[in-house]
């Protein structure tokens, strides 16, 4: 890709969206430029110095409903931005269900992503054309932010929550890759590549990738070594909750409130137990805060996913 170009590929479906609304917002706002500019000029023209034209008081009308007018006009006008625009961001939220989750941990000054069949890179992520692709994305250190120009996608990644993003790639191609928040002295190198492929070509280059322990595998690992499994195993002597079919379920709580048990809660619950406290459970669970960190939960939390899947 040219760097001077202006207006990169859309290569996604939220590109073309967002095309759209830019350029809509673009037309808009040169149309009040004219009008605006325009009148300026015209009144500036009649009421030159020593033109011969009415300076009295103004008629009654373009006092008053002129005035509530274009008042009203521009109000209707600015709502309807504000609709169009966070409709678009709305939709931009919820993945479908079905989406391809890939995680990417960002450190000083690299991005880490692993896909689900155990496949991982560096500073590249290899997608399918026409599916949707959900990443769920955590920082090591500071603050990231994860920028796909052709996509029209920006997303901060942040230490301690993860943020996600989806998007339906619409043509094949490599598309660059930036970080977008200021992280240090490499910041400016910390980039990469996205390169989205035919679905055959994709399930082949998954498949020839070398292959490490998933996510979901290394968690369940973990799992043992860090002694989650002393309670929360079926065959614990401890009343613990199992967490089998717990991913995307609504938990009730000791206060009497619900939480959806999203990736969220799951982190904060391994974090920081006594936070949110399962109703019907001691609050008996150690804090694993400073125990593990950003990459082993996501391990433990995608092994928390999985129990879910399988129960589905
Ligand atoms: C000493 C026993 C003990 C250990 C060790 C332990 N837990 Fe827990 N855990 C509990 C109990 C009891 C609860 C329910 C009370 C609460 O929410 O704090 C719980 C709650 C949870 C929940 C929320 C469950 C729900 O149904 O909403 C998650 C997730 C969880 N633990 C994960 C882990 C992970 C991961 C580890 C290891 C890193 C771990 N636990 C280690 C006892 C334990
Ligand atoms: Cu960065």
């Amino acid at each position: 890709m040219n760097p001077l170009t202006l207006w990169p590929v859309a290569a996604s479906e939220q590109a073309a969206r967002i095309d759209t609304l830019f350029a809509g917002l673009l037309v808009l706002s040169g149309a009040i430029l004219l009008l605006v500019g325009g009148l300026l000029l015209a009144f500036g023209a009649r009421y030159r110095r020593g033109s011969h034209v009415r300076r009295g008081e103004l008629p009654g009308f373009l006092r008053r409903d002129v005035e509530i007018g274009w008042t009203a006009g521009t109000l209707f006008l600015a709502l309807f931005l504000f609709w169009w625009a966070s409709t678009l961001a709305l939709r931009g939220n919820a993945a479908p269900p079905d989406a391809l989750e890939i995680h990417v941990l960002a450190k000083q000054w690299m991005w880490k992503v692993r896909h689900p069949g155990g496949a991982r890179e560096i500073d590249a992520l290899h997608v399918p054309r026409g599916e949707a692709v959900r990443l769920v994305m955590t920082a090591q250190d500071v603050i990231h932010s994860f920028y796909v120009p052709a996509f029209r996608l920006k997303q901060d990644v942040l230490p301690g929550r993860f943020t996600e993003m989806w998007f339906r790639a619409t043509r094949t191609g490599d598309y660059r890759l930036f970080c977008a928040e200021f992280c240090g002295t490499q910041h400016s190198h910390m980039g990469g590549m996205v390169t989205v492929m035919e679905p055959e070509d994709y399930t082949r280059w998954a498949a020839v990738q070398p292959r490490e322990q998933d996510l979901a595998g290394e968690g369940a690992a973990l799992f043992t070594a860090l002694g989650c499994a002393g309670c929360h195993a079926p065959s614990a002597a401890v009343h613990a909750p199992r967490l089998e079919g717990l991913y995307g379920r609504s938990v009730p709580l000791a206060d009497g409130s619900r939480v959806q048990a999203d990736a969220a809660y799951l982190r904060d619950s391994i974090l920081q137990p006594k936070r949110a406290v399962v109703a019907g459970y001691e609050p008996i669970m150690p804090s694993f805060e400073g125990v593990v960190d950003e990459a082993d939960l996501q391990r433990l939390v995608a092994y928390i996913q999985s129990l879910g899947e399988a129960a589905r």
